[in-house]
């Protein structure tokens, strides 16, 4: 069947038949909108399959069901995201991403801390997975044994439902997971599979021996090669080979079969009508395999994204998709949309080359890379944006671009090794504090745990009472929450990240977590030491939180540093110093940032280029710059926020 526009008024109605008033002019209005994206990628993906139209059909009744049951608050909220699709990125939102056992111990205490989210100026919150997973082996919640239920312990759906209601009165919104790329082997797909079900076995990849199994191995890289060599696993109960791209426990779903994306769209379309406003699509490079390839960023899994965000934007629009694709740099745009699809998959992206390009700029003193790689982004349409991070509860792989390294004279293999050794803090020099995370000694790949401020040095430092390397470690922090804080996208920050929070070893006691370093950085919250830490704003935490709070209260009133504004790099001739201008409509930001632990100089020449007229003010310290024989003399790690004076 081609589309035609008669394809689209036989579905309607039919619908109409079926349901009578239930399709009204709002869903026909938005159904017509995606329906012809929806209905091809729909077809390109599964059209070889007989039944494809009636599989079809029976999308369009539940996308009509989820748009009926949903909540009539949120679809007040949903008409007035209507009217203005940008209503995210006009705010300059502030995002904090945090496990809810950790952080407060279960989701109705969230409410119990919304003054704090408030005060700090965060607009919207991460909460790490909830949802129900084995005791033992859940990959920190990544393992979901069923969609529709919470942990025990942590409460209930309605109580997520209404901390999502509430918290929006406060503009605070909310994002979640929908971990779509695989289940763990204890959900009742899996269960049912192991039993010998065809049907669900149908569900998963599974093969009757190593065929092709081993035609897959020959180019899938191995994500978690430490503890889940392979990509497969064998199942003797029902002698078959499933694939566990990730950990042996977590079975990848297979999208080939129509009833898994029916399925996983009626787990999004739920979770969407708890009241969720973003959605983090985990692992999403993986969700098609190929023989041949590494079985990441198919076309497929852009179609498929888009299938999910055409269904979404029916039933809830203004729900964001977030993608968590941690894939080489030119890989990671394209989910944001290529050509037309444009704004019709992903609205965000982590910048996971921005984050690793932070962490080598500090490590090497100098920002070639770092300009390099950002110079390389393309500039991206106004409906989407980076989400910027420095940490995540995940660990730091260093997916930089090998092209851009040699660019800039590194070799990419050497220079990866000397990052894990000086993360790891086994190069001479190196103040870091990190764990090694899924060392892989076939490939000499190697990831890194750990917290912000112990990869920064303020742990070593102080171990060491080493007063002038506390203090190089907190300017350290500072640095990069002053990036953070005014670089073009929403910033996301890592619960605990905001008091200095220090590496937590004790996952070590703890048999479920022992072999996996990314523990060491989820700890729980300390809300005494945040006390402490606000009643000593000198102490090298208090420094922290006093600047983390005082840069979100600025980016809340400048308009420059909405994601919707301008970021353009500046070469400002030195190889120490990241220098950008941010700007919006006739007003101007320019952000000068010093990597190296020596004192930096900068010839103010290059102002006259870019139009910015002296004398300018650090609005961060209310303070003007340093200026010597018409250089712009910055202290070690110093970053400043400069603007003209506005009297000048
Ligand atoms: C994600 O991360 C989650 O963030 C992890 O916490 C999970 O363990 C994992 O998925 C499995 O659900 O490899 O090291 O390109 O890099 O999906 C982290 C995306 C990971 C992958 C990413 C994955």
């Amino acid at each position: 069947m081609k589309y035609t526009q008669a394809t689209f008024g036989e579905i309607v109605e039919k619908l109409k038949k079926e349901f009578g008033e239930s399709v009204d002019e709002t869903f026909l209005l938005r159904f017509g909108l995606v329906f012809q994206d929806l209905f091809e990628n729909y077809r390109w993906i599964y059209g070889a399959n007989r039944e494809w139209q009636s599989q079809f059909y029976n999308l369009c009744i539940m996308l009509l069901n989820f748009y009926v049951s949903r909540n009539p608050l949120l679809k007040e909220i949903d008409k007035k995201r209507e009217r203005n699709p940008y209503w995210f990125f006009e705010r300059n939102m502030v995002g904090m991403i945090f496990y809810v056992d950790r952080w407060c111990g279960n989701i109705i205490n969230i409410l119990k801390h919304k003054d704090y989210l408030k005060d700090l100026g965060v607009g919207f919150i991460h909460i790490m997975p909830f949802f129900l997973a084995p005791e033992e082996e859940n990959d920190g919640g990544y393992a979901i044994a069923d969609y529709y239920q919470v942990i025990p312990g942590l409460g209930t759906m309605d109580d997520f439902s209404k901390v999502a209601l509430e918290l929006k009165q406060d503009n605070i919104y909310i994002m979640i997971d929908f971990v779509l790329n695989h289940t763990s082997n204890q959900h009742e797909w899996a269960k049912k599979a192991l039993e010998g079900d065809e049907y669900y076995q149908q569900f998963y990849y599974m093969f009757p021996d190593r065929t092709i199994p081993s035609l897959f191995e020959k180019t899938m890289p191995e994500i978690f090669p430490e503890t889940s060599p392979g990509n497969f696993t064998y199942l003797p109960e029902i002698q078959k080979w499933v694939m566990t791209i990730f950990h042996s426990y977590q079975w990848d779903l297979n999208y080939t079969n129509p009833n898994v994306l029916r399925e996983m769209t009626g787990i999004m379309l739920y979770l969407v009508n708890l009241g969720v406003d973003i959605l983090r699509l985990d692992a999403i490079p993986y969700l098609w395999k190929r023989i041949g390839t590494s079985c990441q960023n198919e076309p497929e899994v852009h179609k498929i994204t888009q299938i999910l965000k055409a269904c979404v934007s029916i039933v809830a629009p203004g729900v964001l998709f977030l993608a968590e694709a941690i894939v080489q740099p030119l890989d990671i745009v394209k989910y944001f949309g290529e050509g037309h699809a444009i704004g019709k998959e992903c609205d965000l992206a982590y910048n996971a080359s921005l984050m690793v390009c932070l962490w080598d700029a500090l490590a090497t003193r100098n920002v070639k890379l770092l300009s390099k790689t950002v110079s390389k982004q393309p500039e991206l349409p106004s409906c989407v944006s980076w989400v910027n991070y420095i940490r995540c509860h995940d660990d730091i792989g260093l997916s930089f671009e090998d092209r851009d390294a040699m660019e800039v004279g590194y070799n990419p293999f050497a220079h990866r090794r000397f990052l894990a050794d000086f993360y790891l803090g086994n190069f001479p020099g190196s103040w870091a504090k990190g764990l090694p995370f899924m060392p892989n000694p076939r490939t000499g790949d190697v990831r890194i745990s750990g917290t912000l401020a112990s990869l920064a040095g303020l742990e070593k430092a102080l171990i060491e009472d080493d007063f002038e390397a506390i203090q190089k470690a907190t300017e350290r922090i500072k640095l990069l929450f002053k990036i953070l804080l005014s670089f073009k996208g929403v910033p996301l920050l890592y619960y605990g990240d905001e008091i200095a929070t220090l590496n937590d070893y004790s996952f070590r006691e703890e048999k479920k977590y022992a072999n996996d370093t990314r523990w060491v950085h989820r700890g729980k919250f300390d809300w005494k030491k945040l006390q402490s830490v606000q009643k000593d704003p000198l102490s090298p935490e208090g420094q922290v939180f006093s600047l983390v709070k005082k840069l979100i209260s600025l980016r809340h009133r400048e308009k420059t540093l909405l994601p919707l504004g301008f970021l353009e790099l500046v070469d400002v001739g030195n190889e120490h110093i990241l220098a950008y201008v941010r700007t919006f409509k006739e007003d101007k930001m320019l952000v000068l940032a010093n990597f190296s632990d020596e004192t930096q100089i900068v010839d103010i020449a290059f102002l006259a280029r870019l139009d910015i007229v002296f004398p300018l003010v650090d609005i961060i310290e209310n303070k003007l710059p340093y200026i010597h024989d018409h250089k712009i003399v910055l202290g070690p790690y110093q970053c400043g926020w400069f603007k003209e004076c506005a009297d000048s």
